[in-house]
This record gives C-alpha cells, sequence and structure tokens, in this order.
C-alpha cells in the first residue's frame, strides 16, 4: 500500500465513529443482547437508570442558566415577545393536528376492531381529576423558585427563569455580574452535557438491551397492529410534516435538520425522556444545526415541556384503539373532546418516561372509556413511548430551526455543513 502522502497522513486516533453512529450501533447490539440475554438483561438497567439520571442531573440548572442566557442575549427584548408568539403558535398547531392524525389513522387502520374485549368493570380508583385549564395557568406560576427547582417542577423553573431573564435584561448595567456568572454556568452546563453524552452508547446499550429482554418479540404480537399505527404516523409526522415546515418556512434542506437531530432523536428513543434528552437537543440545535444559544435556549425548555406532538399523535390513536378493542362507538363530541383534552393533556404532560400514558386516563375519563383499558396499554408503553418521545424532540428541534431562520439567528453556514462527529 502506497504510503499516504503527507497531507493525509493517518490521523493518530486512527478512525473514530460520530457519536450517533456509537449510538446506532449500541441501539443494535441492545436488541441483539437483550434477546440473548432475557430476563438477565434486568441486570444492565442500572447502568441505563445510572445513563439517564446523569442526564436528568443536568436538566434544571441547564435550563435556568440557558433560557436566560438566551433571553440576556437577546439584545432586543420586544424580539423575545415575537420568538416567544411564533413559537407558542407553532406549538399549539401543530399539536392539535398531531392529535388529529393520531385518530385518523387508528379510523383508518382500525387496529382494534374485531377483538370484542371487555373489562370487567373492576373497583378502578376515582378517575383523575382533570385539571381545569384555569387551574393549569395558575400552577404555571411558582410561589416559591427554589421550591420549584428542588421538585424539579419544570413548567415553573421555565416560568421563573423567563421573568428573571426578561428582568435581568431590563435592568441594563446593573445586571452584568450575574449575566456574567449566568453565562458561565450555562456554557458549563453545555460542557457537561458533552461529558454525561460521550457516556451514551454505553447507557443506551443498557437501556435498549432492558428493554428487549424486558418485553422479547412475542408480547408484541397482539398489540402489534397498534404499534404499527402510531410507529407509522409518528415517522410521517417527522418525514412529512415536520421536513414540509422545514422546507416550506425556511426553504432549507430538511435533511439537514434531520442528520442534525439525530443525536438528540436517539437519546430521546432510548431514554423515553424529552427532558432528559433536552441537553442533547440543546447542543444539537447549537453545534449541528446553526440556530442561536438565544432561540435555542428558549425554544427548546420550553418546547421539551408543552409540545409534545407525539404524545398527541399517541393519545389520539390509543384512545381510538381502546374503543375500538371494546366496541363502542365514538361521537363527534367525543372526538372534539379528546382534541381538546388531548392538547392540554399534552402542556401538563412532563418529559419524563411513561407521562403520557397517565395522561391518557384522563381522556379516557372524558369521554367515558373504562380505565382498566389503560393496563393494556401498560404493558407496551414503553416501546410507544420510544416512539412518542422521539417525535416530541423532533418537534421541538424543527421549530427551532423555523424560528431562528425568521429571527435571523440562523448560521446557514453551521446548518448546511454536513456532520462529520
Ligand atoms: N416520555 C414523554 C417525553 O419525555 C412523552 C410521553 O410519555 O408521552 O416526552
Amino acid at each position: 500500500m502506497s504510503a499516504p502522502a503527507p497531507g493525509n497522513a493517518p490521523t493518530s486516533a486512527g478512525f473514530r465513529l460520530a457519536l450517533w453512529q456509537q449510538i446506532m450501533i449500541a441501539l443494535a447490539l441492545g436488541l441483539v443482547a437483550g434477546q440473548l440475554l432475557g430476563e438477565k438483561a434486568e441486570y444492565l438497567k442500572p447502568i441505563g437508570d445510572l445513563f439517564i439520571n446523569a442526564i436528568m442531573m443536568l436538566i434544571v440548572p441547564l435550563i435556568f442558566a440557558s433560557l436566560i442566557q438566551g433571553i440576556t442575549s437577546m439584545s432586543d427584548p420586544a424580539k423575545m415577545g415575537r420568538v416567544g408568539g411564533k413559537t407558542a403558535a407553532i406549538y399549539m398547531l401543530t399539536t392539535v393536528f398531531a392529535i388529529s392524525l393520531g385518530m385518523f389513522a387508528a379510523w383508518l387502520f382500525q387496529p382494534g376492531a374485531g377483538t370484542g374485549m371487555s373489562f370487567a368493570a373492576q373497583g378502578g380508583e376515582a378517575a383523575t381529576e382533570a385539571p381545569s385549564l384555569a387551574q393549569i395557568l395558575i400552577d404555571l406560576v411558582p410561589r416559591n423558585p427554589l421550591a420549584a427547582m428542588a421538585e424539579g417542577n419544570i413548567l415553573q423553573i421555565i416560568v421563573f427563569s423567563l421573568i428573571l431573564g426578561i428582568s435581568l435584561s431590563l435592568i441594563g448595567d446593573a445586571a452584568a455580574p450575574m449575566v456574567r456568572g449566568i453565562d458561565s454556568l450555562a456554557q458549563a452546563m453545555f460542557k457537561m452535557t458533552s461529558l454525561v453524552m460521550a457516556c451514551a452508547p454505553i447507557g443506551v446499550f443498557a437501556l435498549i438491551s432492558y428493554v428487549s429482554g424486558r418485553y422479547g418479540l412475542e408480547v408484541l404480537v397482539p398489540l402489534a397492529k397498534i404499534i404499527g399505527v402510531v410507529y407509522v404516523t409518528c415517522i410521517f409526522h417527522v418525514l412529512v410534516v415536520y421536513s414540509g415546515m422545514v422546507a416550506v418556512f425556511t426553504r432549507l434542506n430538511p435533511l439537514r435538520w434531520l442528520h442534525g437531530s439525530i443525536d438528540a432523536l436517539m437519546v430521546g428513543f432510548s431514554t423515553t425522556s424529552g427532558a432528559a434528552t433536552l441537553p442533547v437537543s440543546l447542543r444539537c440545535a447549537t453545534k449541528h444545526l446553526g440556530v442561536s444559544k438565544g432561540v435555542a435556549g428558549f425554544v427548546l425548555p420550553v418546547g421539551a415541556t408543552i409540545n409534545m406532538d407525539g404524545t398527541a399523535i399517541y393519545q389520539g390513536a390509543v384512545t381510538l384503539f381502546i374503543a375500538q378493542l371494546i366496541g363502542v362507538e365514538l361521537t363527534t363530541m367525543d372526538y372534539l373532546m379528546i382534541v381538546i383534552t388531548g392538547t392540554l393533556a399534552t402542556i401538563g404532560t412532563a418529559g419524563v418516561p411513561g407521562a403520557g400514558l397517565i395522561m391518557l386516563s384522563i381522556i379516557l375519563v372524558q369521554v367515558g372509556l373504562p380505565l382498566e383499558a389503560v393496563a393494556v396499554i401498560a404493558g407496551i408503553d414503553r416501546i410507544l413511548d420510544m416512539a412518542r418521545t422521539t417525535v416530541n424532540v423532533a418537534g421541538d428541534l424543527m421549530t427551532s430551526v423555523v424560528v431562528g431562520h425568521s429571527e435571523g439567528e440562523l448560521d446557514r453556514e453551521v446548518y448546511d455543513t454536513p456532520r462529520i462527529t
């Protein structure tokens, strides 16, 4: 083999896979390992839980610092109002569309039809009282911001950080020491994210091994249809709806958005926690998609908490699936209630594993379906959560690109540069 030309001398590091390639390989190896280990894969779960804890550890300080850095780095507070308005509009409209899409898919494919299942009316616990819209809004403002941080109440942390960021912007020079300090904290949190992310392949391998060993493949057969409907609808939503929005609203190549988001999508898929994925989403948006820290630091934390199109698809599809399972015909009013309750429920859904299943019970109560049916879904909820969390993460990153581009805060050079790490 001829000696490489001096300019192409092999690097001392040799061949190195990009992080997202490492995660994909970890995913594949985890599926195989889970099948080989079976129940014993349970022993790997603590490694996966450690990885999730490490990422969850980042969340509160990262949201606090990145939101405030995002706002105080915006020289023009009026711009923050525009960014907030655009963000809220995209989040609400795509969520209503997503829940309708989920219901349409379940109506079209009828995954639960003809099963004739019935649920003996066991003494189910009192139905979860759906929080009123007024109560959801009142609970947004923390009485004690430090308590909100200690409890990890993300919505309240976001509201407090937003108001503190705006207040710092309004006091001018007096804010300088605090702004510098928080800017340093934000940078330290981004670095800590990279350090934790370097462990992602190990964490993903452990998590997927556990899921693969725990659920196996046979348990999925009887519920394969609803899994198929949710996955097909989620994939459609990302590849057609979101990619279409990137192409239409920014005229940018949507494949770059997908490629730049892959780390966050893989972490969301394997951890089933949008909140835990937030640090990775912030890193993808700023490092690979060219979104400014100001826009990313605002859009992503808000999105990780209130924008959950994947959960909306899941709730629309699964509510119809359960109605089909027991042969109940839903009325037009029922469909409307599912859209309204589902949209509100996704605002209140925490970005943590399994949160959507809890919120599903609120919708079932609203349309008079038996709560016992949730048990049917609970068995495969983790598999469904992987898909819906991935869509939740994708929706936040899509919004950060669309809003960043509309505000002139998207670095085209970064966005258009093919990823090599
Ligand atoms: N797992 C939640 C999330 O992190 C979504 C859900 O449970 O519906 O986004």
